[in-house]
C-alpha cells in the first residue's frame, strides 16, 4: 500500500507545501500555510519531519515576545506529533538587501548582517535537535563579469564559513554544514554551481570535516548533469550530509516537481544507490506543488512524493534480487571494477610484462543495453 512509516524519514521544508505559488508572471494563487497545521498534516501522511528556513516559521520582524510565543505553539506541534527537525536553514535571499547575495554581497555591511542572521539560527538548530544546517546561496551570484570578483567572493564565502564552524565548535553544538550547490536561479549564474564545484570549495575550508553537501536533483539536472552520478561522487567523498528530493524535465527554470515526476529513470537509479549505499540520513522533499492546486492539490503533490520513493524502493530491490539481473550484472562486468587493477605488492616490471589481446578484447560487448532494458522492465512493471 506504499504507506509511509517514520522509519522511512521522510522529511518536507515548510516552505514546500507552504509555497503560495507565486511565479515570475503570477501572483500568489494559495493562502498562507499555518506551519501547526503544516506539521499535522505531514504527519498524518506518515512523514517522519519537518525543515524550515528562520523566516518560514518566524515572520521576520517579530520581537521575542512574538518570536517565543510562535516557538511554544511551534513546539506543541511537534510534541503533539512527535515529529522531529532534523535540519534548519537561512533564508538569505529574500529580503531586498540580499539583492547581491549574503555572504558574497559586495556589501560589507550586508554580508555581517547575513552572518548574524545566520549565527541567531543556528542557536535555534541546535536547541531543536538539528544535526543538519542547510545553506544555500542562492543569490550569491552575478549577472555580470564585471560587477563581481569571483575569487573575491569565494574568500568571503570561504571566511563565512571558517567563522560559523568556529562558532559552532565553541558551543559545542553537533551540527555539521551542507552546501546546496545550483547552476543558475535567481541570479544568471549562482556561486558553487555544482556538487564537484562545492566539493572542491570544502577542502579548502578550515574544519572540512565539518561542511559536506546537499544536492537537490533538478539543481544537478538544470545544468544537464547525471544526479546518479553526482551523488555517488558525493557518497565516495564521505559528503552526502542531506539530499534534495524533487524533480526536472532537462536543462530549463527550477521546477521543483514532486519526487518521481521529471526524469524517473534516474529517480529510480537515484533510490537503488541510495538504498544500497547504506546512505541514513533523512528523505527530504524540496518540491513545489503546481500553481494549478488548490490545497488539497498540495497535500495530493506531498504524499505523492513519498509514495514515488516506497514504490521505486520496491523496485530497486526487486531489480536488484532478480536472477536475471545478477546474470546479466555478470555479463556486464559490473562486479569486476570494484577489483583493484593492481595486484597487492605488484611492480611495474609485472604489469609490463603482460600482454592484451587487443583483437580479442577489442571485440568484446558490454551488454549494458540488455541490462538496462531489464532496469526498465522492472521500473515500468513488467517483471
Ligand atoms: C532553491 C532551493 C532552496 C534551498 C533551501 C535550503 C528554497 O532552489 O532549493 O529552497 O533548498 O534554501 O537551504
Ligand atoms: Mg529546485
Ligand atoms: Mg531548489
Ligand atoms: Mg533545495
Amino acid at each position: 500500500d506504499y504507506q509511509p512509516v517514520r522509519e522511512d524519514k521522510f522529511t518536507f521544508g515548510l516552505w514546500t507545501v507552504g509555497w503560495r505559488g507565486v511565479n515570475t508572471f503570477g501572483e500568489p494563487v494559495r493562502p498562507a500555510l499555518d506551519p501547526v497545521e503544516a506539521v499535522r498534516r505531514l504527519s498524518d501522511l506518515g512523514a517522519y519531519g519537518v525543515t524550515f528556513h528562520d523566516d518560514n516559521l518566524i515572520p521576520p520582524g517579530s520581537d521575542a515576545a512574538a518570536r517565543e510565543q510562535i516557538l511554544k505553539r511551534f513546539r506543541g506541534a511537534l510534541e503533539e506529533t512527535g515529529l522531529a527537525v532534523p535540519m534548519l536553514t537561512t533564508d538569505l535571499f529574500s529580503d531586498p538587501v540580499f539583492r547581491d547575495g549574503g555572504f558574497t554581497s559586495n556589501s560589507r555591511d550586508v554580508r555581517r548582517y547575513a552572518l548574524r542572521k545566520v549565527v541567531r539560527n543556528i542557536d535555534l538548530a541546535a536547541e531543536m535537535g538539528a544535526h543538519t544546517y542547510v545553506c544555500w546561496g542562492g543569490q550569491d551570484g552575478a549577472e555580470t563579469e564585471a560587477g563581481k570578483n569571483g575569487r573575491a567572493a569565494l574568500d568571503r564565502l570561504r571566511e563565512a564559513f571558517d567563522f560559523l564552524c568556529a562558532y559552532v565548535r565553541e558551543q559545542g553544538y553537533g551540527l555539521r554544514f551542507a552546501l546546496e550547490p545550483k547552476p543558475n536561479e535567481p541570479r544568471g549564474d549562482v556561486l558553487l554551481p555544482t556538487v564537484g564545484h562545492a566539493l572542491a570549495f570544502i577542502n579548502e575550508l578550515e574544519h572540512p570535516e565539518m561542511v559536506g553537501v546537499n544536492p537537490e536533483v533538478g539543481h544537478e539536472q538544470m545544468a544537464g548533469l547525471n544526479f546518479t552520478h553526482g551523488i555517488a561522487q558525493a557518497l565516495w567523498h564521505g559528503k552526502l550530509y542531506h539530499i534534495d528530493l524533487n524533480g526536472q524535465r532537462g536543462v530549463k527554470y527550477d521546477q521543483d516537481l514532486r519526487f518521481g515526476a521529471g526524469d524517473l529513470k534516474e529517480a529510480f537509479f537515484l533510490v537503488d544507490l541510495l538504498e544500497n549505499a547504506g546512505y541514513t540520513g533523512p528523505r527530504h522533499f524540496d518540491f513545489k506543488p503546481p500553481r494549478t492546486e488548490d490545497m488539497d492539490g498540495v497535500w495530493a503533490s506531498a504524499a505523492g512524493c513519498m509514495r514515488n520513493y516506497l514504490i521505486l524502493r520496491e523496485k530497486a530491490a526487486a531489480f536488484r534480487a532478480d536472477p536475471e539481473v545478477q546474470a546479466a550484472l555478470e555479463a556486464s562486468r559490473v562486479g569486476e571494477l570494484s577489483e583493484p587493477t593492481l595486484r597487492a605488492g605488484e611492480s611495474v616490471a609485472d604489469l609490463l610484462g603482460e600482454e592484451l589481446d587487443l583483437p580479442a578484447v577489442g571485440e568484446r560487448g558490454y551488454h549494458f543495453e540488455r541490462l538496462d532494458q531489464l532496469a526498465l522492465d522492472h521500473l515500468m512493471g513488467v517483471r
